[in-house]
């Protein structure tokens, strides 16, 4: 009986998400999904990543967290569009909700559209906001075992950055250890190896993801 609810609050979304997808492509807008577990950096890779891309594109961002403004007012202090959802108590974002905000933006001027989800490895991976792309964050402090024990979020993603790569020497995470278990979950994820902190490996980073939204405007 639950499984059948469940069943079709996921097909009610899906018919959302193909509404966002389709005025994203008309309007010309790379939706990009971010996920990861609670801190492992999401807030801060974008308060490295937009300063660069604000120099090359139009971007804006949609912020979700249970509670709080304050990843907003991080965005909005580096004169980004932002708008804050948030979900009281639910773990993930869904596409009604991306939709109900979507006309808070200008989206005529706006070429790339990044959304944080609420941090959590679980639920974010079961529900499509409509998006292009999804990009999952891993820190090194979080330990080598989060991708096979949470292969959905890491087989769904089309890119894996890995953050704080300053702290390796002071953790047991193995990027080697990374690419092995890769080999099962998602043989071809490009990985981006990057620090927030110290900024080494943004530039690769935002050079992939630059090339994403070019392939999508090829082939939309
Ligand atoms: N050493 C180090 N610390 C980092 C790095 N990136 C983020 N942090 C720290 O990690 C903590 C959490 O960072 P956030 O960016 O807020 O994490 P988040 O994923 O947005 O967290 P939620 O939105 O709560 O899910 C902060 O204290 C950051 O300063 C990094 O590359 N290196
Ligand atoms: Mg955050």
């Amino acid at each position: 009986m639950q499984v059948h609810i469940n069943q079709k609050l996921l097909g009610a979304n899906e018919l959302v998400a193909k509404e966002n997808r389709k005025r994203m492509a008309e309007k010309g807008v790379y939706l990009l999904n971010l996920m990861s577990s609670p801190g492992a950096g999401k807030t801060t890779v974008l308060e490295k990543t937009l300063p660069l891309l604000k120099e090359r594109i139009k971007v804006a961002v949609i912020e979700g967290d249970i509670a709080t403004v304050r990843d907003a007012e991080r965005i909005a202090a580096l004169s980004v569009p932002v708008v804050q959802i948030n979900t009281h108590g639910a773990c993930h974002l869904d596409a009604t909700m991306i939709q109900a905000v979507l006309d808070k933006f200008d989206l005529d001027n706006l070429d790339l559209l990044i959304v944080e989800n609420v941090g959590n490895l679980v639920c974010p991976a079961e529900f499509d906001l409509g998006e292009a792309a999804k990009v999952v964050l891993l820190s090194t402090t979080e330990g080598n075992d989060k991708i096979p024990k949470y292969p959905l979020m890491f087989h769904e993603a089309d890119g894996l950055l890995i953050n704080k790569i300053d702290l390796l020497p002071f953790t047991d995470f193995s990027l080697e250890e990374v690419a092995k278990d890769l080999q099962k979950i998602n043989a071809h994820l490009p990985t981006f190896p990057l620090s927030a902190r110290t900024g080494e490996g943004m530039e690769a980073w935002i050079h992939w993801l630059l090339q994403k939204m070019q392939e999508g405007r090829e082939r939309p």
